[in-house]
């Protein structure tokens, strides 16, 4: 047992605290200087702080029967943990002056811990946020996923190419993960099935001959505002399963044990980024079953030490699934009920649905996942036999209703016919639960009349609209301190776990005072990004030009091109019609393309060519800046977005499902100019059509047009010359002097491939758009008044909302029933 006095809170205890684990955890002298250390030694002590109440934490929710949430997940998408940690401990400004005395600056120390890159983007960063505020709104909310070894692939530039590098995020010590080899469980893989029959005479199938994985908990504690509530993400690395390999072990095989071994660890190696999904990547398969095994084994561990039975499952225990990746859960659930706990049949389908729900996170029918149905034979046998059960009675139930209708029947069965037979994942994972929902209103609709209109008809109430949200933890009160600091100082810190109590600033927004004091906060917050941009890119920019900021990942519905075209216009009009600049402008990019997706690593190609060639050119002197910043991650997104004027949320209408990035621009006062996409359509809604740009076709205007094949690229290029000529700039060479017909293709893509992300068609409004955003961006009063109602109207965007409506509309649907 520690000294009490280490675990106080005074300065002294904290200090005592910090020296004892440069001393006796690092084996270091505690006047070691090293900002790794202090950074270690910082986290051990906060550890520390955290041990009682995650134990107080787990007591309460035994004593009061708490029903727990589960939100099951491939990706975390967590962001370096120690500011986050100080500030949910209202412990920041302690350990700051702690730093401080020892002649350390605390952001200097923060800068020495790792990024853990545990997501791809959106999906993987929504269930991190969701994460804090379960914590903070003190639910009974747990993370599973991956121990992946290896994260998402590190961005290095060469050439203005992407070059991916591994992601060995381990290779240092993770001061915040707890190993917990005590409650590893083991996993059952491949193998065959035998048709038995029972003594009754029924069907019972036995799945025999398979192998094992074992999968070992790392626990990574989550502490809510206030620091009453400590949850926990658990994610699971496969082990070896050699020990246990009874057949192998009995042959007395030893190299073929280790093998075992050494190809069984492989399941957890890598974080996949999502390609343009290439169906039949066995691993990634295997991947989701294990978390989703190992997720269930453990649920269901902790619901027996309080129950006899499944009787009261779906009260005690929810289950989210984020998007498709876990929906093997339908099926490993009910074959744990049957196959193990020899529930019948019924009785387990029952609790089963009423214990899952599915969230969506696309209608990008290519982003849809489904399994080859030989693929899933050779993992999981026995789970596709149960896929086909399940499809059975749901076609059985479904076909009266229907009568002589085949076609709908072919359109909503789990399997999908054809060349290679394949189960589509976002059927099972609609059959097998009692909800799914869309992540803003737009997408929510979409998916009831588009992709899954079959199934609204079927049972409209499953659908629930929950538009996403993000925590104003880590997006304001610790990206941006100076603007937290000055909320605070004029509306308290309600704000903190209340984000609708920034309306309060509205009135503010006419205020000389505070506007200044607002301004002044954005120009230091943008000089810090300059001097980023300076040590990483080598590029000297202006904090008075505007920031103009397009960062996500790489995709063409995203539409990065449409901003290039933008930049390219703007260049022309200097050079070729002598127009004067009327402001500078900085244009920043940042984002990953998948390694398999050539045209998305050939935008980040042309951005930098057309930033070199602008860049050099001493026609536009400093009006016109493009930077591309690597390797964009948390840690680097709560660098850009504090020092943003303007947020480019541009992509196709229809097809972004909600945008988070979009709501943390917003949070951190830049104006948005948008499409009436994802949840801009709620932005625009809250902000007010003053105080937002919006250009271009909604998701309607482009369905029809697709629909009625009335778009055709040509027309726009011979009537509009501005259309024109940057598309010729593309296929003359302008920006590939070096490498000739280099990007030659784009043209061809838009004009002979139908340009199915709908460039043309909003480019003009696009460019209008700009033309406005440049007169206001004169009128830095004006700019900024709007920027402050901007942050006064993104209540409704805080994650702590959604997590409160997926609460009361999915979690406990039908209240908290009594014991
Ligand atoms: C996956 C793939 C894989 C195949 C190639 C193209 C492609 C494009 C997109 C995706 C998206 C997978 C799911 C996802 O990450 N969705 C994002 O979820 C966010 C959180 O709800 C949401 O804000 C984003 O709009 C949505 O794209």
């Amino acid at each position: 047992m520690m000294k009490p006095s280490l675990l106080g809170n005074s300065k002294a205890a904290l200090k005592k605290s910090m020296d004892y684990h440069l001393r006796c955890s690092l084996c270091k002298e505690p006047v070691s200087k090293e900002g790794r250390d202090l950074f270690l030694a910082t986290a051990f002590s906060l550890r520390d702080r955290m041990a009682e109440k995650i134990l107080q934490t787990e007591r309460r929710y035994r004593e009061t029967k708490t029903k727990r949430v589960y939100y099951l997940s491939l990706e975390f998408l967590i962001g370096r943990l120690m500011g986050n940690t100080l500030h949910n401990l209202g412990m920041f400004d302690s350990y700051k002056g702690l730093l401080t005395d020892a002649g350390f600056d605390i952001e200097e120390v923060r800068e020495q811990e790792t990024d853990p890159g545990l997501g791809n983007g959106g999906l993987g960063r929504l269930a991190a946020c969701f994460l804090d505020s379960m914590a903070t709104l003190d639910i009974a909310g747990f993370g599973y996923g991956i121990h992946y070894e290896y994260g998402l692939f590190k961005q290095e530039i060469d050439n203005g190419y992407q070059r991916e590098k591994p992601d060995n995020w381990l290779a240092e010590l993770n001061p915040w993960e707890i190993k917990r080899t005590d409650e590893k469980c083991i996993i059952p893989i491949h193998g065959r099935i035998e048709h038995f029959q029972d003594r009754a005479g029924e069907y019972n199938p036995m799945w025999l001959d398979w192998k094992v994985i074992m999968g070992i908990p790392f626990d990574i504690p989550v502490v809510g505002y206030g620091g009453k509530t400590v949850n926990w993400l658990r994610l699971y690395g496969a082990g070896s399963s050699a020990d246990f390999d009874i057949q192998i072990f009995n042959e007395g095989d030893y190299f073929r044990a280790v093998e075992q071994k050494v190809s069984s660890e492989t399941i957890t190696k890598m974080l996949y980024p999502l390609d343009t999904l290439k169906s039949g990547r066995e691993l990634r398969l295997v991947q989701e079953y294990f978390l989703v095994a190992c997720a269930l084994r453990d649920i269901i561990r902790r619901y027996l030490r309080d129950h006899e039975n499944f009787d009261r499952f779906p009260e005690r225990v929810a289950i989210q699934m984020n998007d498709t990746h876990p929906s093997l859960a339908v099926a490993e659930l009910m074959r744990l009920f049957v196959d193990e706990y020899a529930l019948p049949w019924d009785h387990a389908w029952e609790i089963t649905r009423e214990t899952l729900a599915y969230t969506n996170h696309t209608v990008l029918a290519e982003a849809l996942e489904k399994w080859p149905v030989g693929l899933l034979e050779k993992v999981i046998p026995r789970h596709l036999q149960i896929i086909y059960e399940i499809n059975r009675r749901f076609l059985d139930k479904v076909a009266p209703l229907y009568p002589g209708d085949i076609d709908l029947i072919r359109r909503i069965s789990l399997i999908e016919e054809g060349e290679t037979k394949q189960v589509r994942m976002a059927h099972l994972a609609l059959v097998g639960s009692h909800s799914v929902n869309g992540v803003s209103a737009l997408h929510t609709e979409i998916l009831k009349n588009e992709n899954f209109s079959d199934f609204y008809a079927l049972r409209p109430e499953q659908f629930v609209n929950i538009t996403n949200g993000i925590t104003q933890r880590r997006w304001l009160l610790e990206a941006n301190p100076r603007l937290a600091g000055l909320i605070s100082d004029t509306i308290g810190d309600a704000w903190i776990t209340d984000l609708r109590q920034l309306r309060r600033l509205e009135p503010m927004a006419d205020q000389k005072a505070f506007k200044d004091a607002f301004h002044d906060i954005k120009r230091a917050n943008k000089e810090i990004l300059a001097g980023i941009i300076s040590d990483t890119v080598w590029l000297s920019v202006d904090p008075d030009s505007l920031f103009d900021v397009h960062v996500k990942r790489i995709h063409e519905y995203k539409r990065q091109l449409l901003k290039i075209m933008q930049i390219v216009h703007e260049y022309l009009q200097i050079i070729r019609d002598e127009k004067k600049p009327v402001i500078a402008k900085t244009h920043i990019f940042a984002g990953k393309a998948a390694p398999g997706y050539w045209i998305a690593k050939q935008m980040i190609k042309l951005i930098h060519n057309v930033g070199q060639v602008i860049n050099q050119d001493k026609r536009i002197g400093d009006a016109l800046k493009v930077v591309f910043l690597p390797d964009y991650r948390v840690s680097l997104a709560e660098k850009i977005i504090p020092a943003t004027d303007l947020s480019e949320q541009i992509s196709m209408a229809g097809r972004e499902a909600s945008g988070t990035g979009n709501m943390k621009f917003m949070l951190n006062g830049a104006l948005t100019v948008g499409t009436l996409d994802g949840a801009n359509v709620e932005m625009l809604e809250e902000v007010g059509e003053e105080n937002i740009f919006i250009f271009g076709l909604k998701a309607k205007e482009i369905a029809e047009m697709v629909k009625q094949k009335r778009y055709r690229p040509l027309d726009y290029y011979h009537r509009f010359p501005e259309i024109r000529r940057v598309l010729d700039a593309f296929r003359d060479d302008t920006f590939c002097a070096a490498e000739r017909g280099l990007f030659q293709w784009i043209y061809h893509r838009v004009m002979n491939n139908e340009d199915p992300y709908f460039h043309l068609p909003d480019f003009m409004q696009y460019i209008e758009a700009h033309d406005k955003i440049e007169a206001e961006f004169q009128a830095p009063a004006t700019w900024t008044q709007k920027a402050i109602l901007n942050v006064a109207r993104c209540g409704k965007f805080s994650s702590d909302r959604a997590i409160a409506d997926y609460n009361r509309l999915i979690w406990n649907k039908n209240g908290l029933k009594e014991k």
